[in-house]
């Protein structure tokens, strides 16, 4: 993902000049109950999605924002591209032409068959529910890298990207943001329900969960674990080299090439517990009653370890 990816920083700066000209409350509309930035995301679009045929040897991304998509996107698509690159012919690698926005949900009404057409292995991530993606992607044993961040670092994460991005609606205080995050006012819906929801897919053999907090712990491992569940073969020498491109200091010196303007926005701390920097005594209780409520006792929500990174 170094190469410059033109499209995508041409989608991101078109979304972000027509917010520039929106109000508030204009940026966000809801589609099944959930809302979604209106300069990126469509009814027709969302109805669009369903005629896209995904496949087994698909790489599909789901993650609530701000969970790290983007660094494991990165990690997919380098982990696929390395291995493309020693097994195919050089004509069918990188071919601008066939890039589409990574984002599953964000385009045109074109781009699902547009995607029918692309050569295998295609990167998809998405921030969708799991009822909200295309059937076609369970019928079809399409497999899912599930990404998971404790809830108070996504919250932080969040709220730094709603007031530097202006496809999202912004908030005057941390306090105002806190309390919608916890009353599923967000894009994409609440953090809660997306964990509930997906939980029911814990188990299955063609998804695989990962949190942000043990990539950070040990990139190497994640790596070379995320290669096997999707059934890539890349020698040791290959995957470090993934390992290497996938450090928050060189995807953020990169970000110019990849991410445009959205760079500076996106890649800002890349650490774990910067909510510490945020939540008062009483948000801390709150969240971590929600989380006792909402998700504590389920797979996805032992998995996040919530008492090492989200206890005061
Ligand atoms: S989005 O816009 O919802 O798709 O955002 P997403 O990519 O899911 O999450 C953004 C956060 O991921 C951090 N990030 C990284 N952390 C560690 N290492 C690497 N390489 C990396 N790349 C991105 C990014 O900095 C955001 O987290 P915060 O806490 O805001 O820094």
């Amino acid at each position: 993902m170094e190469k410059p990816r033109k499209k995508f920083i041409d989608v991101v700066h078109k979304a972000m000049v027509a917010a520039n000209t929106m109000d508030r409350d204009e940026l966000l509309f809801s589609y099944k109950g959930i809302l979604y930035p209106l300069t990126v995301c469509s009814l027709e679009v969302f109805k669009a999605m369903e005629s896209l045929e995904a496949r087994s040897d698909d790489v599909i991304l789901a993650g609530y924002p701000k969970s790290g998509t983007n660094w494991v996107g990165q990690i997919l698509s380098d982990l696929v591209a390395t291995f493309e690159k020693k097994t195919q012919d050089e004509e069918n690698v990188n071919d601008e032409d066939l890039e589409e926005f990574p984002y599953l949900e964000v385009g045109d009404t074109g781009k699902y068959e547009r995607m029918n057409k692309l050569p295998s292995r295609r990167v998809i991530f998405t921030h969708l529910l799991p009822d909200n993606l295309p059937r076609s992607i369970f019928k079809n044993k399409a497999k899912i890298l599930l990404l998971l961040r404790n809830p108070k670092d996504v919250a932080t994460s969040f709220y730094h990207f709603s007031n530097g991005m202006s496809v999202l609606p912004s908030y005057e205080t941390w306090d105002d943001f806190f309390i919608a995050f916890m009353t599923e006012k967000m894009p994409w819906g609440s953090y809660f329900n997306y964990l509930s929801e997906w939980n029911k897919y814990a188990d299955d053999e063609n998804v695989m969960t990962i949190t942000y907090e043990e990539l950070k712990e040990n990139r190497a491992l994640g790596v070379k674990n995320i290669a096997a569940f999707f059934g890539i073969s890349l020698t040791e020498e290959e995957l470090q080299g993934v390992v290497e491109r996938s450090s928050f200091q060189s995807m953020k010196e990169n970000s110019l090439k990849t991410h445009g303007a959205l760079g500076s926005v996106l890649f800002r701390k890349g650490g774990v517990s910067d909510w510490k920097s945020l939540f008062n005594e009483d948000q801390n209780e709150k969240m971590d009653k929600a989380f006792e409520e909402h998700i504590a006792g389920t797979k996805l929500g032992m998995k996040l370890k919530y008492d090492v990174y989200c206890k005061a």
